[in-house]
């Protein structure tokens, strides 16, 4: 079954879901918000309904249900990798259904056919400055290819509402699969003189960008490219990046707008940016002490950056409440392929003594490390040394499931998101008319007990 065919089966049994939940519980009341949670980024508060992935706190994050060790034993990988094709994850985050390897190919195939990036993309990169954010230009170049949309073309000749999700969904697989060469061309515009490279097709999703961007000699790296897209790939819909993607996706904006809102959320140090900023903060710590730290001079580096008022990059987290398993499965790589590295021994050392530091604060809910923790050792091990690009890598995995969630959003007809905004004043008054209306109450209550 192809992919399309494969969503269309689930989206009718999903919208029936929906509509039987709407229909007979929708005044079923999950949560209340307190006035904490407004002020604290509506912490915690459920506004999303997504089965692509959940993050379940003391566990980590769940892929169609499963978890990142099962998701990587049961995907399909070529012969003679360790790390399953990008192509399978795809049709098993878009379609719900583990894909056999001819699907995943299925997959790889579709975006070797809708690769070709329109070279005002390029253009689009080229105007940004020497110094330009990578980020900025990643962003730049997904917004530009708006005006390719296949949805918007298609909603403005009326497009019925329940075939949106299809337009979405080629649009969907015409952005990730160009996304691989537009981060491509980022990196050698701005590391590499300018020195582009060829797609070459023969190749798969990852193996194909660690090639376009100089380490096609690698086939590690390639399978690591594999680990790092999986792991990357999704983290919940209720995360900044997502979410926005979600929001602005939400008002028919098409795909392109909608990614390349997601990504500016991603390029914020407090989410995906955080990636770099832990490597950075790893050297920093590296060059201070002239080499690997001791726990000690570890203990002491944490605490003079806890006292200058700035976070430990990669610790901690809005949901987890355990080591991130992504961070594990990046570990258990490290382990396997560099344990000599000394940024790796680095960053060993630094989990060996964060979360007893963090924890002692008293304030930090979750002291274990993200997957952030341990990227920037994996892409720098290669040689890719420039951390500012770290966090394009995570946009480039990370495509595949804004795209999902979105597809998805128009598949079960998700309509506008627009909560409601108080004002500080109306807050205030609801607050002393609950007091009044429960003082009252209490007299009522003593009036007519006495
Ligand atoms: N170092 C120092 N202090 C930390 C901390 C850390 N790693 N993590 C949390 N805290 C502090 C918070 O700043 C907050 O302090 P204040 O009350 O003084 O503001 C307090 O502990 C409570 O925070 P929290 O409830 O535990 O954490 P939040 O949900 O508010 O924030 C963050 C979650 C991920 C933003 C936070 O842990 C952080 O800043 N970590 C470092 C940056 C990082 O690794 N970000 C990447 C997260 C993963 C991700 O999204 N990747 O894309």
């Amino acid at each position: 079954m192809s992919l399309i065919d494969r969503i269309e089966v689930n989206v009718s049994i999903w919208r029936e879901r929906v509509a039987r939940l709407m229909k007979e519980h929708g005044d079923f009341v999950i949560a209340n918000v307190t006035v904490e949670q407004i002020f604290s980024g509506i912490r915690g508060v459920p506004i999303q309904v997504s089965d692509i992935s959940y993050v379940d706190p003391a566990k980590g994050i769940r892929y169609r249900g499963y978890s990142i060790n099962e998701t990587i034993s049961l995907l399909p990988k070529l012969p003679g990798t360790v790390y399953p094709l990008s192509g399978g994850l795809y049709y098993f985050l878009m379609g719900n259904e583990l894909p056999t390897l001819e699907k995943a190919l299925e997959i790889e195939d579709e975006w070797k056919a809708r690769s070709k990036v329109p070279d005002y993309v390029f253009r689009v990169i080229d105007s940004f400055p020497e110094n330009g954010s990578t980020m900025a230009m990643f962003s730049a170049a997904v917004l530009s290819m708006s005006s390719d949309s296949k949805f918007a073309k298609s909603y403005q000749e009326l497009l019925i509402k329940s075939d949106y999700w299809k337009m979405t969904l080629e649009d969907s697989l015409d952005l990730t699969a160009r996304t691989p060469q537009i981060c491509a061309y980022i990196y050698n515009k701005k590391y590499r003189n300018n020195q582009q490279i060829e797609p070459d097709l023969s190749l798969d999703y990852a193996a194909n960008f660690a090639h376009m961007i100089g380490k096609g000699d690698d086939p590690q790296y390639a399978d690591m490219m594999r680990l790092f897209i999986l792991l990357h790939a999704d983290h919940e819909n209720a995360n900044v990046s997502a979410h926005t993607a979600h929001l602005v996706g939400s008002a028919l904006s098409d795909v392109y707008l909608s990614c390349s809102a997601g990504l500016n959320g991603l390029a914020g140090p407090l989410h995906g940016l955080a990636n770099q900023e832990c490597f950075n903060w790893l050297v920093k710590l590296y060059d201070y002490f002239g080499g690997v730290p001791t726990k000690e001079q570890t203990e002491e580096y944490i605490h003079k950056t806890l006292d200058e008022g700035k976070v430990i990059p990669g610790y901690g987290h809005a949901v987890l409440r355990c080591i991130d398993p992504r961070f594990e499965a990046e570990r258990v790589f490290a382990q396997k392929h560099f344990p000599d590295d000394e940024y790796f021994r680095t960053a060993m050392v630094v989990f060996e003594t964060a979360p007893d530091i963090l924890k002692a604060t008293g304030k930090v809910k979750n002291q274990w490390p993200n997957v952030d923790a341990m990227n920037g050792v994996l892409q720098h091990h290669y040689g890719i040394t420039e951390s500012d690009y770290y966090t394009v890598l995570f946009g480039l995995s990370r495509m595949l499931g804004f795209t999902c969630h979105v597809v998805w959003a128009r598949a079960v007809g998700k309509p506008i998101e627009r909560p409601k905004a108080l004002t500080t004043r109306s807050l205030e008054a609801m607050i002393s008319e609950d007091i009044e209306s429960i003082s009252e109450l209490k007299t009522k209550k003593a009036e007519t007990s006495g």
